[in-house]
């Protein structure tokens, strides 16, 4: 312990924090060594800030900003793992709502930090670091952007939480309650051995600030850690749900990294090039006052025989880059240069062809790119935009090399990228010719489709448009609506399968013009949800696997020409009934075997007693249509959400590949992205 600083801190009466006194800005920089720098003034202050305005440090108090905690703490642990001292990680949800989050690394210091008097452990958990970096110079820390606002305010937000530090053959803990007060400093409790080593923090979310839920979701929690997994491959991580018995526990350990993303997000996919090409570097920039900054780059990438546009995912820092950024630009850059470079030497593009453009060469593509910056700056809208300047050149040349040596030493799946390009440069000359005669019918007045059924409300907020599958089934749902506000739409058979066909032929399918034609709101980046005719959009298939099957085609459609649709929830799947039983003169229906189970005791039905099973909605007369599955009074309808676009693309393209089991399990696993709604 310095002795003259404490002295110091006390004289200085500053701000009182857990009954201990820490100092204040000001008081903390007049009073600082000499030698100084500015790198390394930190602004420290008590943590009353954090719980007078949550939501400027954690965005949200719903359930975002709940989990947000998790990530904070995690975070920190994996700042260890990539310091290299760190190996495994475990996360679990506690029976009372807790999160305890161990790792393997150092442990938290746990003697007196110099600036604030108080233990390492303690120091971080009540100071909070509103600048400069807590631990900076030990180890290589990048904690940014939304994240990285440290433990302090975890510590803020918690009725309770507890830290114990194993460490140098020594075991402690500290205890704090109500946003923070210590009721327990820094002790050592006990003993262990010096192989034992690592940081253990239980924490108990605050109610009184989390007013909207203090629930936390498994598959939240799970879909992050296993990202983190990917991201930061190497480092073992424990997802426990020890809520349900018995508990519920999962690990995420992939060695390959970012490879074993690309490759998961590509499972089911026929990939181009059966290698998956992975770029890294590393490259030191001295900044104008002399400090000198490590940023490091990695990219995978692999190709597959899809369409998509959309497979780029990029991170800094771990953060999803959602708007993308100079690393994306950096990437974009030497993709395009280095795949007609490679074509033109190799004589696959001649002299009369043009260049390849950059959409051109990432058709198909399924890329992850990984950037880890001690100082990032985050632009845009949602600040989920990348700005550090000198990434792009970094990333650039990384992928400019090694994509190139790649290329060379494997010539054939050289070939096959080079030509995906060249067929999407031929595609995007036809999409163009398809899509301006598509505008120009969608213009025209009687452009409503004639198989169109619809409603007489002009009120989209109460229109429905039932998309049905089958003819027959299109007539009892035209028959049996609500005409003031439900419109029926039948679709002859199987719609085409946007995700494998090219985008020409997307446009001069009927089914597909029948629906834009419809719904109104255009598609594509001239969606316009304020358009659309309809508020809800409701999919009726029959319950068998052809039904199922057109169902995922009109999501996989929705999702990739009009998702806004699904993002605003307008968006629904109907839940026709199974089973009808007749009874004194009355019919009963049941929605599934569960349901006909309880029917059949309800009833008291005998042995025997005949139980109608519905092969598909043609079978149901309009009234019996109207009564179980379109009256809005009585109906079940599931609604479709999809909150996290990596996912959504990897549900979709398993259910689009080959292989019909993931899709049958879909089915069943509905809920998986939909939530079930009485409407
Ligand atoms: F901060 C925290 F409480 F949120 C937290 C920190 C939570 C968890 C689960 C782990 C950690 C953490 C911190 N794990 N490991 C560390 N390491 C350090 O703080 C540390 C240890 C040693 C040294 C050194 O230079 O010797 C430096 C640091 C930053």
């Amino acid at each position: 312990m310095d002795e003259e600083k404490k002295e110091v801190i006390a004289e200085e009466d500053g701000v009182t924090y857990g009954g201990i006194e820490v100092p204040t800005n000001e008081r903390s920089i007049e009073k600082a060594d000499e030698n100084y720098t500015a790198e390394n003034i930190q602004v420290l202050q008590g943590l009353e800030p954090v719980r007078k305005r949550p939501g400027m440090y954690i965005g949200t108090t719903a359930s975002a900003g709940l989990h947000h905690l998790v990530w904070e703490i995690v975070d920190n642990a994996i700042d260890e793992a990539l310091a290299g001292y760190c190996t495994r990680i475990e996360v679990i949800i506690n029976p009372d709502e807790s999160i305890t989050v161990t790792d393997n690394g150092r442990g938290i210091p746990v003697d007196i930090v110099h600036d604030s008097g108080l233990s390492g452990v303690e120091t971080a958990f009540t100071i909070l670091h509103a600048g400069g970096k807590f631990g900076s110079g030990g180890g290589y820390k990048v904690s940014g952007g939304l994240h990285g606002v440290g433990a302090s305010v975890v510590n803020a937000l918690s009725s309770w939480c507890e830290v114990e530090v194993k460490k140098e053959g020594g075991l402690y803990k500290t205890r704090f309650e109500n946003g923070g007060n210590i009721v327990q400093h820094l002790t050592k409790i006990g003993e262990c051995s010096l192989e034992e080593h690592g940081t253990k923090v239980t924490f108990k979310p605050d109610p009184t600030i989390f007013t909207e839920t203090t629930h936390y979701q498994y598959e939240t929690i799970k879909n992050h850690l296993q990202q983190m997994a990917f991201l930061n491959g190497g480092v073992a991580i424990v997802v426990t749900d020890a809520r349900e018995t018995p508990s519920r526990s999962e690990t995420f350990l992939y060695n390959g990294g970012i490879r074993e993303y690309v490759s998961f997000i590509n499972s089911g996919k026929n990939p181009i090039n059966p290698e998956v090409i992975y770029c890294q570097g590393a490259e030191k920039v001295t900044l104008v006052g002399g400090e000198e900054l490590r940023i490091y780059c990695e990219v995978a990438m692999q190709w597959t025989d899809y369409y998509n546009s959309d497979g780029i995912y990029s991170f800094c820092n771990n953060i999803s880059t959602k708007e993308g950024g100079t690393h994306v630009e950096g990437f974009n850059l030497a993709l395009n240069r280095t795949i007609n470079d490679y074509a033109r030497k190799n004589k696959l593009l001649t002299d009369k062809d043009a260049n390849l453009t950059t959409d051109d060469c990432k058709e198909g593509l399924t890329c992850v790119i990984s950037a880890k910056h001690p100082n990032p700056q985050y632009e845009g809208q949602t600040k989920t935009k990348l700005g550090n300047s000198e990434v792009r050149k970094i990333v650039s040349s990384i992928v400019g090399e090694q994509l190139m040596q790649f290329l060379l030493e494997h010539p054939s799946s050289a070939k096959a990228i080079v030509e995906k390009a060249k067929l999407a440069a031929r595609g995007r000359v036809a999409a163009q010719k398809a899509r301006e005669t598509a505008r120009k019918d969608a213009l025209g007045i009687s452009s409503l489709p004639g198989k169109l059924a619809d409603c007489s409300s002009r009120n989209p907020e109460e229109c429905e448009l039932y998309i049905v599958e089958g003819n027959s089934a299109g007539g009892s749902a035209k028959n049996g609506r609500d005409r003031e506000i439900q419109a029926v739409l039948p679709l002859r058979g199987k719609i085409l399968n946007v995700e494998k066909a090219r985008e020409e032929h997307i446009f001069k399918n009927a089914e597909i013009g029948n629906m834009i034609l419809a719904i109104g709101g255009g598609i594509r980046e001239n969606f316009d949800v304020s358009k659309i005719r309809y508020h809800k959009i409701v999919i009726m298939t029959d319950a068998d696997v052809d039904g199922d099957h057109i169902r995922i085609l009109l999501l996989t459609f929705f999702y990739r020409f009009m998702r806004p649709l699904i993002e605003g929830g307008y968006v629904y799947i109907a839940q026709p009934p199974l089973y009808k039983v007749e009874y004194k003169g009355n019919p009963y229906y049941a929605y599934d075997d569960q349901e006909l189970e309880k029917l059949k005791k309800a009833l008291q039905l005998k042995e025997g007693h005949p139980i109608q099973r519905y092969k598909g909605l043609g079978e149901m007369n309009p009234e019996q249509l109207w009564e179980t599955t379109m009256d809005p009074n009585v109906r079940k309808m599931i609604r479709i959400t999809i909150d996290d676009a990596a996912q959504a693309e990897k549900v979709f393209s398993d259910l689009m590949g080959e292989d019909v089991s993931p899709r049958k399990q879909f089915i069943s696993e509905n809920a998986r992205f939909a939530e079930n709604l009485d409407i």
